[in-house]
């Protein structure tokens, strides 16, 4: 059976409906977003956006939709737009711009990067963006078609995702995904498939964060057609209130956790002693290190009960299959690198490996490459690609991913070592106000920057303080596009104009590009460059959207028994050894443990008890809300209205120990510093720990420093440092120690 036909054939690309014109397209950034839902856009006869639907044929998600879609027309025609390029007219941070011409910008960052590169090389500049959206491809084609190894983001450890990735390229060779029918047009009818016997759920709350381009909605669709959950979360999430098995976890032990259940899988002879002895390399050394982590011992540590991991464990191992969906709160623990390679360990084992409704492994749909790998790091010349920032301190970077390593460019940023880095393109960034740690230090490396563009949607606490050039980019209902993430793809069409003089990130990397390198780019727009990555559909971009706008590409199952794995044709993964290697050589050849381990946060309870008596109270931040994403949408009023305040969940019985109530602003104080929360008593978290919100600012207030839209209040990143792990992924964003009191008065709220 194939996939290979389009698909929507009811529905045209666009159709009237009364006085409305409706265009089907795919939910991309901006406003951000990881997913790919396909959506119809209703206009008005004055070409105004007026409403958006989830469009029902589109198999992703199947007409559903979350709220920030749904509020899409206030995020696209919001007053605080930023709506044509501006240049600083004050100091820094002072808020004060003046309107210019794209040429006038294209022209001034030309000159200033060009001269950087002339006096200090090309990886002087670093091209950094914020999460994954549709601006991926155009910084790594900007930043590599202008000649700097150096494209990256500014998150301590890059601790989303990118340690998942990295920890899955170099011990299997490619990225796997739980295997929720995705793959199908038919979905879960598509007679292939079949649903998982038991999904866990780990440190991931995908009804909410719909991250990575999973929709969570998929884990309640598998749930109604069999699926056992079991959820590993310390707070109780909506999916771990349905669960078979709720581990509540203690922040930052899931390292320990995952070796516990491999500790009950071995012993008890629950792995799958085929798959394990065809397909994987280095068992006997894994079952070795996993006895020195016994589930007796591994329990104190988690604050999980011993018989409750075994039942999980034991569940997990013995449905046929199972699936793992994991999340955020994997990478960002320090040594989140080991930690992925534990829970990998244990879909391995258990045979769960590219089978129906097991893991399944994740390719570009056709070939097409969005990511812009095709002109990206391979056409630098070696010395340059050798004076990628980090490489020397973190060589496993050489493995896969070619980012430069974030916290030692903040570091080159402050000290001019390794070398001077003189400028910095931020894309689709609040980094001050969300992703980096340790803002201050942050703000301190920016300031030490000649020149900073920054290119946004909506002005920011870090474009205020940072930026010498606004660029203003499109929300997408404004642009062309495509979408492409591992299973489909599809157009994004535009159905309207834009709403001032801004250009998508894909035009302007085009543009732009034109003026650095234009070997790197060469077509004459957006759309001729949708058209070459389309090659491989062997449709246009206008073709494929006439034939509905989504492509599933056909989908095998076991593909490393059928020589579809390796990039060199043989059977196997595409690993040095071809197997799945439970004892990692390339972790080996990067000077790292080759095999998974559990190390304590660098502040914990059992790692620093003596702080841990100053600072009580075990600290998890920035499980996702339904309204924002990240530190956008706080202008939305709609969305704002959600959550008007920055909340940190604190458990009644807390709440009473340290004399604060529901309602109340306090304090959470650690050894760095403190920010200001509202108090949500509730009793879905541990008693012994509280979660916090993050990437919060008030766009109501002045945006001229010191105010910086009131963020420095409230950034939850000022308790967070700079420190990832030893092979440079993954960082404590999600386990610190505080105390918490309440705000005095006078102090405000
Ligand atoms: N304490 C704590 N901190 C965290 C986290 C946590 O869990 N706890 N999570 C972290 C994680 S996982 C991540 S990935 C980072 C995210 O960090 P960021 O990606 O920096 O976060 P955002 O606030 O979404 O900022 C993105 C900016 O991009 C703009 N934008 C949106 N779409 C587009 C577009 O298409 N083009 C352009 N040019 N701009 C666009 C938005 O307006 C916004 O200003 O934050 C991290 N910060
Ligand atoms: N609405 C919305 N959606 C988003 C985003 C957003 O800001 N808003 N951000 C996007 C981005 S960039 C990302 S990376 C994803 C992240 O999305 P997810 O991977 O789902 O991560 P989080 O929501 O941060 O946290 C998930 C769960 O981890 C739990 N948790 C906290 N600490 C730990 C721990 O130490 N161990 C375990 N096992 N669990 C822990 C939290 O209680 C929470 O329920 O979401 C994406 N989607
Ligand atoms: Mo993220």
């Amino acid at each position: 059976m194939s996939n290979d036909t389009p698909l929507q054939k009811k529905l045209p690309w666009r159709w009237t409906e009364g006085d409305l014109t409706v265009t089907r397209s795919n939910a991309w950034s901006g406003p951000g977003c990881h997913e790919g839902c396909g959506v119809l856009l209703y206009t008005d006869s004055a070409g105004t956006l007026v409403k958006v639907e989830g469009d029902p044929e589109n198999p992703f998600n199947q007409g559903r939709l979350c709220v920030r879609c749904l509020a899409l027309p206030e995020v696209t025609y919001h007053p605080d737009r930023l709506l044509f390029p501006q240049k600083r007219a004050g100091e820094r941070g002072e808020d004060k711009w003046e309107r210019i011409s794209w040429e006038e910008a294209y022209d001034t960052i030309v000159e200033k990067f060009n001269g950087y590169k002339e006096e200090f090389g090309a990886e002087s500049v670093v091209f950094c963006q914020g999460t994954g959206r549709d601006v991926t491809w155009a910084n790594g084609r900007l930043c590599y078609g202008f000649g700097s190894p150096n494209s990256s983001d500014f998150q301590s450890g890059m601790a989303c995702y990118l340690p998942r990735l990295a920890s899955l390229y170099a011990t299997t060779g490619n990225f796997l995904v739980a295997d929720c029918s995705q793959y199908f047009p038919a979905r879960y009818d598509d007679p292939r498939w079949t649903p998982s016997e038991c999904i866990v759920v780990w440190g991931c709350n995908p009804i909410i964060s719909n991250a990575d381009g999973f929709f969570g909605h998929w884990v309640v669709d598998c749930m109604q057609r069999g699926s056992k959950l079991i959820v590993v979360d310390p707070r109780l999430t909506w999916l771990a209130a349905k669960a078979d098995i709720w581990l509540q976890i203690r922040p930052g032990t899931d390292a320990a956790m995952a070796l516990a259940w491999l500790d009950v899988i071995i012993r008890e002879g629950l792995y799958d002693e085929d798959f394990v002895e065809k397909w994987t390399l280095g068992f006997d050394r894994l079952a070795e290190r996993v006895a020195e982590y016994p589930v007796a011992e591994m329990a104190k540590v988690t604050w999980v009960p011993q018989e409750k991991i075994e039942a999980a464990a034991r569940m997990f191992a013995k449905s046929k299959p199972a699936a793992v969906q994991w999340g955020l709160a994997i990478d960002m623990t320090k040594e989140s690198l080991p930690a992925g390679q534990a829970v990998t360990a244990l879909w391995t084992v258990t045979g769960n490996v590219d089978i129906p409704g097991g893991m399944i492994t994740t390719f570009l749909p056709y070939g097409a490459d969005i990511w812009g790998g095709d002109w990206g790091y391979s056409h630098l010349p070696k010395e340059t690609k050798d004076r990628r920032i980090g490489l020397d301190k973190y060589p496993l970077l050489r493995w896969g991913l070619p980012l430069a390593q974030a916290d030692e460019i903040v570091e080159a940023m402050l000290t001019d070592d390794p070398y001077p880095i003189k400028a910095v393109w931020l894309q689709a960034s609040n980094a001050l106000a969300c992703m980096g740690a340790d803002p201050e230090k942050l703000l301190k490396a920016f300031r030490r920057m000649e020149f900073v563009v920054t290119i946004d949607i909506f002005k920011t606490p870090t474009a205020v303080a940072c930026a010498d050039i606004l660029l203003p980019a499109l929300t997408f209902p404004e642009k062309d596009g495509l979408r492409a993430v591992w299973y489909h793809i599809g157009n994004i069409n535009k159905a309207i104009e834009p709403v001032g003089e801004g250009k998508s990130d894909a035009t302007v990397a085009i543009e732009l590009g034109h003026r650095f390198n234009p070997d790197s780019v060469p077509w004459t727009g957006a759309v001729e460059y949708f058209d070459s990555v389309l090659e491989g559909t062997e449709m246009t971009f206008e073709e494929m959207r006439e034939a509905g706008g989504v492509l599933y590409p056909d989908y095998e199952y076991k593909k490393y028994e059928k020589a579809l794995e390796r990039a060199d044709g043989e059977i196997g993964f595409n690993t040095p050894s071809g197997r799945i290697e439970l004892c990692s050589s390339a972790y080996e050849r990067s000077g790292l443990d080759p095999l998974p381990y559990f190390e304590e946060p660098t502040e914990s309870p059992l790692s620093t008890p003596d702080l841990y008596k100053e600072y009580p109270i075990v600290l998890t931040s920035g499980a996702r809300t339904w309204g924002s994403f990240h530190s956008e949408h706080r202008q939305i009023p709609i969305l704002r209205a959600m959550r008007p305040e920055p909340l940190v969940e604190v458990h009644p019985e807390t709440c009473e120990r340290y004399g604060v109530a529901d309602g109340d602003w306090i304090w959470i104080e650690n050894h760095r510093g403190r920010v200001k929360r509202k108090v949500h008593a509730t009793q879905i978290i541990d008693p012994r720990v509280i979660n916090a919100d993050h990437g919060w600012w008030y766009p109501e207030q002045e945006a001229a420093e010191p105010s910086l839209y009131g963020m420095w209040d409230v950034n939850f990143n000022k308790l967070i440092p700079w420190d990832p792990g030893r092979s440079g992924f993954g960082a404590n964003y999600k386990s610190l120690l505080c105390k918490i009191y309440k705000v005095a008065d006078g102090e405000g709220a």
